[in-house]
C-alpha cells in the first residue's frame, strides 16, 4: 500500500482525480520547498517548474494566483495592468488562510476559493513542466495544456524583464 498523502496533498490528488487527466501527485524525500530544489529533485531545469506565487488585489481583496517558470520573477506591474486593480502583498498568513497551502507547497489546483489566474506564456515552451503539489515536498508532472485546463488562467507575458 502507498503511503497517504499529507490533506493539502491529498486535496491537490482529489482535484487533479476530478480532471481526469491521469495526474499524480508525488511526495518526495527531499525539500522541494524552492525552484532550484525542486528541479534538482526531479531532475529537470529550473525554466520547467511551475512557481504558483500569490498575490492580493487590493481594491476587491481577490486571490490573484501568477503562475510563473521558475526561470523567471513577476513583474507585478504587468500583474495589475492585466488584472486592472493595483496588488497587495501576500503574507504568509494570507497565503495560508486563502489557498490552504503553505508557501513552498502552493499548487496550481485545489485552493479553497477559485484564484484569478494568469500563466506566463514562458511555460508553454516546454514538453514537460513540474508543480508544486499542497507541501514542501510535493510535486506532480504535466504538460502546459494540463496547466491551462486546470487552473483555467489567461497566457500573457508576466515576467520582469
Ligand atoms: N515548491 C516550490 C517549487 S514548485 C515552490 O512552491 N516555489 S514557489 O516559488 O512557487 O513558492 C515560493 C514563493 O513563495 C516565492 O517565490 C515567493 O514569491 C513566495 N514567498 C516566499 N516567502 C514569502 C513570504 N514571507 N510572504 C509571501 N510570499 C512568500
Amino acid at each position: 500500500m502507498p503511503k497517504p498523502l499529507p490533506p493539502s496533498a491529498q486535496r491537490v490528488q482529489d482535484a487533479l482525480d476530478s480532471a481526469g487527466l491521469g495526474l499524480t501527485v508525488r511526495e518526495l524525500e527531499q525539500s522541494t520547498r524552492t525552484s532550484a530544489e525542486a528541479a534538482e529533485a526531479v531532475g529537470c531545469t529550473v525554466g520547467q517548474i511551475v512557481k504558483s506565487i500569490i498575490f492580493r488585489a487590493k481594491a476587491s481583496d481577490r486571490v490573484v494566483l501568477v503562475l510563473t517558470s521558475g526561470a523567471n520573477r513577476v513583474d507585478e506591474h504587468k500583474v495589475a495592468a492585466l488584472l486592472g486593480e493595483g496588488l497587495g502583498k501576500a503574507d504568509a498568513d494570507f497565503v495560508r488562510e486563502r489557498t490552504g497551502f503553505v508557501i513552498g507547497g502552493v499548487a496550481p489546483v485545489g485552493h479553497r476559493e477559485a484564484p484569478i489566474t494568469f500563466i506566463d506564456a514562458d511555460l508553454l515552451s516546454h514538453d514537460e513542466i513540474w508543480a508544486a503539489a499542497g507541501t514542501p515536498n510535493a510535486l506532480f508532472r504535466l504538460t502546459p495544456g494540463d496547466l491551462q485546463m486546470l487552473s483555467q488562467g489567461r497566457i500573457a507575458d508576466v515576467k520582469r524583464a
